[in-house]
């Protein structure tokens, strides 16, 4: 194999989180989140020659337990089977009627959840995006694990190594799962790196969408610094997170950096604010590899986003990370314009893996 191959982690397990439904404008539509997404991601960089395909190991639930709580990973694992042992058709996806506010929970007994687990959706699911079917919970502990298989080679040496997470996990928090994400690779990767002796960890996410989840998590810690770009949630899913306001809190504040974006923004507005954020990294000063949550549903085409960027604006944004000079361990998140998906990622990460200014020093 040439030492130059990138790894390109990932696994058949998520062809089996399909079937998926989610309502969209009150009509049930097929999931926007689909496995093709995952196969012309594949396709297209096993295509150009540069991308070494690896299987994952598996890492088992212990990193997944240092993030999430044990009873979400008791529900994400067995809610599937309870529901069907208690007559529910197979045929149809899980997805809550009833959502459990913790915040507004007065007067509820929040210590006495429903035995079945399926009547417990509502209390551990944020939104009608996120359904559940017989494959979900093996496709979603392979999506942790093609995570941290791609962050143990940058940990071997590998500039960047790049995890074909499916299901994406930004928007998973410590007790919730939403926004199509059940476990928050790019938090278990970092919480990983804190682990394994790292003193300071970035996590950047160029995601269209504010990763809520990996928000929450670091909240209050000083350790991991989590930038996002994002479409302004004044008009965008998640609505209610991402705003620049919120800065982190306790000892963690100044370590959430939030840049939202208005509808239509460009190219050239976009790599004016990946500037700050990447500035924010800069100064940061991690010792471990940067954690970057990876979307490409900031294309202008993506049926449920609305920034206006181009292929070859993946290039200049991998380019642009590529300044930092840091490892990356890469990870998917969204990006929905499927016929478009495996273009963009080429773009991207070849730009990341080779940039411009180390592209000569190879030549002979
Ligand atoms: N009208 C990720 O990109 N549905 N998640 C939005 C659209 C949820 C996106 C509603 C979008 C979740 C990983
Ligand atoms: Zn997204």
């Amino acid at each position: 194999m040439p030492t130059n191959q990138t790894p390109l982690i990932a696994s058949d397990a998520h062809l089996a989180h399909a079937g998926l439904i989610e309502l969209l404008a009150g009509q049930e539509v097929p999931c926007f989140e689909s496995p093709q997404r995952a196969t012309v991601i594949r396709d297209a960089l096993l295509a150009t020659g540069d991308y070494a395909l690896e299987a994952p190991e598996d890492h088992g639930p212990d990193p997944i337990a240092a993030v999430h709580e044990l009873e979400l990973l008791d529900f994400v694992e067995h809610v599937w089977t309870d529901a069907v042992a208690h007559g529910w058709d197979a045929a149809r996806p899980l997805l809550p009627d009833t959502f459990l506010l913790r915040g507004y929970a007065a007067g509820m007994t929040l210590d006495q959840l429903p035995a079945k687990r399926h009547l417990r959706l509502g209390a551990y699911c944020f939104d009608t995006a996120t359904p559940i079917v017989a494959g979900t919970a093996s496709a979603a502990r392979a999506s942790v694990d093609i995570a941290l298989t791609a962050a143990d080679r940058v940990l071997d040496g590998a500039q960047l190594a790049y995890g074909l997470c499916r299901p994406p996990g930004h928007h998973a928090g410590r007790n919730l799962i939403g926004g199509y994400c059940f476990f928050n690779n790019a938090a278990i990767v970092a919480e990983s790196l804190v682990a394994r002796g790292a003193a300071r960890v970035a996590i950047l996410d160029v995601d269209f969408h504010h990763g809520n989840g990996t928000q929450q998590i670091f909240w209050r810690r000083s350790d991991v610094l989590y930038v996002s770009l994002h479409g302004d949630p004044g008009g965008i899913y998640p609505y209610y997170s991402g705003y620049a306001t919120e800065r982190g809190a306790d000892s963690g504040e100044g370590a959430t950096v939030n840049l939202p974006l208005p509808a239509g923004t460009d190219g050239d507005a976009y790599l004016s604010s990946l500037g700050e954020a990447l500035e924010a990294i800069a100064a940061f000063d991690a010792d471990a590899p940067l954690v970057l949550s990876l979307g490409f549903d900031t294309y202008h085409a993506d049926p449920i986003c609305n920034l206006a960027l181009q292929t070859d604006d993946y290039a200049r944004i991998g380019s642009a990370i590529a300044t930092l000079g840091m490892p990356v361990v890469a990870l998917q998140e969204g990006g929905y314009a499927v016929d478009a998906l495996g273009a963009n990622a080429a773009a991207f990460l070849d730009a990341l893996r080779a940039p411009r200014s180390a592209r000569g020093q190879d030549m002979p």
